[in-house]
């Protein structure tokens, strides 16, 4: 790679972080060719459209793509940097699974030449960057890898977290600070010139490891403080107290700042990451656990909760609002709204109308349930009983003249002026002895 021309990308995994990746990349004026296993994925972007839905990304990749800088192909070819975005989900026993990353390795290894970059993006345990390494150096003796050799490398290897948003992973893939791990200093150099071409934020160097901790630990942290929000709220049902309240005042103390409680913690990172921790220092880590367990708990906290409401009004209609994992975006994925709706259509099937503006059917676990999808406004005129379970802004901008008279149950706080005595007590009655 000469330092006055503009290297070559390769971007391995083409899905949620891979692709806005490649395209912030490819904007930036560097050819790249995004890699995946899917021959689907691959026609969609060389259509100069996307298979994901992530705000701006439609007219990005278009004008990449239109303007040759981005392609698509199931077929590595040489290039001067490579970036690896591939999953690395768990197993049943929370146990981190590799073999994505390791492949994508074993696929670039054989076009590696003198000179060239390889970055591991994906969220990974401790040491995987490493493994990644040793997989490269036994695949290629002929090539000087850093931390194996004594001499100067043929190649760097570098670990370099995103912590972009969804539904903000445009804005945030340039603008964030970012983690750059090398395998050696030298490594670290090298991809930090790398990310300056598209970066906004501060680059900061560091050894893999750490970059990889530090990944593990952005959302652990999240998990456990999110945890907290959610526990407060089961302990506030129990005293009779309005959670959202105490929270409110609790966050004027000028270092308190209490997240939000809601039905349970979705997404693909936060549920997850904080498990490698776990199993790379099982007896360590009492509170990350715990933290996990409290949040998985708070779906079912919410289900009886919801049952109770529903089961005390057997003539009402139920709209249950949001599908999503989170507010304001079409990604369902381990979504507790999603398990919550579900559990209640199979219990009480067409009494529980779904209301998500974001989904254009129902997901496939309420079919043969009886629930229907209305929309918000149907909901306000037809059903008695609100469940919130995503804080869509369409929900949240919805006055209290059309929901005063509602039973709701609100597990995203969204409406704080609704009257206490019917927005609480009557989800209370069956749960509180
Ligand atoms: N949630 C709450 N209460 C809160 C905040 C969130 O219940 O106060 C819930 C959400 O509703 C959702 C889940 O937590 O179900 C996760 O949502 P999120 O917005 O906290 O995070 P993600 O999963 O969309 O993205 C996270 C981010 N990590 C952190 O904020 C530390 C993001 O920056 C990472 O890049 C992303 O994980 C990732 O890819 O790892």
């Amino acid at each position: 790679m000469k330092s006055d021309n503009k290297p070559s990308v390769c971007v391995v995994g083409l899905g949620y972080i891979g692709l806005p990746t490649a395209a912030v990349i490819a904007r930036a004026g560097c050819k790249v060719l995004g890699l995946d296993v899917s021959q689907k994925v691959v026609d969609t972007i060389n259509r100069g459209e996307i298979h994901i839905e992530e705000v701006d990304l439609d007219g990005l990749v278009h004008g990449v793509v239109s303007r040759g800088l981005l392609s698509a192909s199931t077929e590595v070819t040489p290039a001067d940097v490579f970036v690896i975005a591939v999953p690395t989900p768990f197993d049943k026993n929370h146990a981190p699974d590799i073999s994505y990353v390791l492949a994508a390795g074993r696929t670039i290894a054989p076009v590696l030449k003198q000179g060239d970059v390889v970055i591991l993006e994906s969220t990974s345990p401790v040491g995987t960057t490493e493994q990644l390494r040793d997989m490269i150096a036994e695949m290629r003796p002929d090539l000087k890898v850093p931390g194996v050799t004594g001499e100067i490398p043929d190649i760097s290897i570098a670990y370099c977290p995103e912590r972009v948003l969804p539904g903000r992973i445009l804005e945030e893939l340039t603008n964030n600070d970012r983690s750059i791990g090398g395998v050696t200093p030298r490594c670290a150099r090298k991809a930090l010139a790398f990310y300056k071409r598209f970066v906004r934020g501060e680059c900061v160097t560091t050894d893999a490891r750490s970059a990889e901790m530090t990944k593990l630990v952005e959302n652990a942290y999240r998990d456990v403080n999110i945890a907290f929000a959610n526990e407060l709220s089961i302990v506030s049902d129990k005293m009779g107290l309005d959670v959202w309240e105490v929270i409110r005042l609790a966050n004027r103390h000028p270092r308190v700042n209490i997240l939000s409680p809601g039905p349970g913690v979705g997404g693909h990172c936060i549920a997850v990451d904080p498990w490698f921790i776990v199993h790379g220092a099982p007896e360590e880590t009492p509170l990350i656990r715990t933290a996990r367990g409290v949040n998985d708990h708070k779906m079912h906290h919410v289900i009886a909760k919801a049952e109770a409401l529903v089961e005390a009004h057997p003539e009402a209609k139920v709209a249950c609002l949001g599908l999503a994992f989170k507010a304001n975006i079409d990604d369902f994925r381990e979504s507790p709204a999603r398990f919550v709706t579900s559990r209640l259509a199979r219990k009480f099937g067409s009494r529980i109308h779904v209301v998500e503006p974001y989904a254009a059917e129902l997901p496939i676990e309420f079919t043969d349930t009886g629930a229907v999808q209305i929309d918000i406004d149907d909901a306000l005129e037809t059903c008695e009983i609100l469940i919130v379970l995503v804080d869509h802004d369409v929900f949240r901008v919805v006055p209290l003249a059309e929901r005063a008279d509602k039973l709701v149950y609100d597990t995203r706080g969204i409406w704080p002026d609704q009257p206490r005595v019917v927005r609480e007590e009557e989800a209370r009655l069956k749960l509180v002895g």
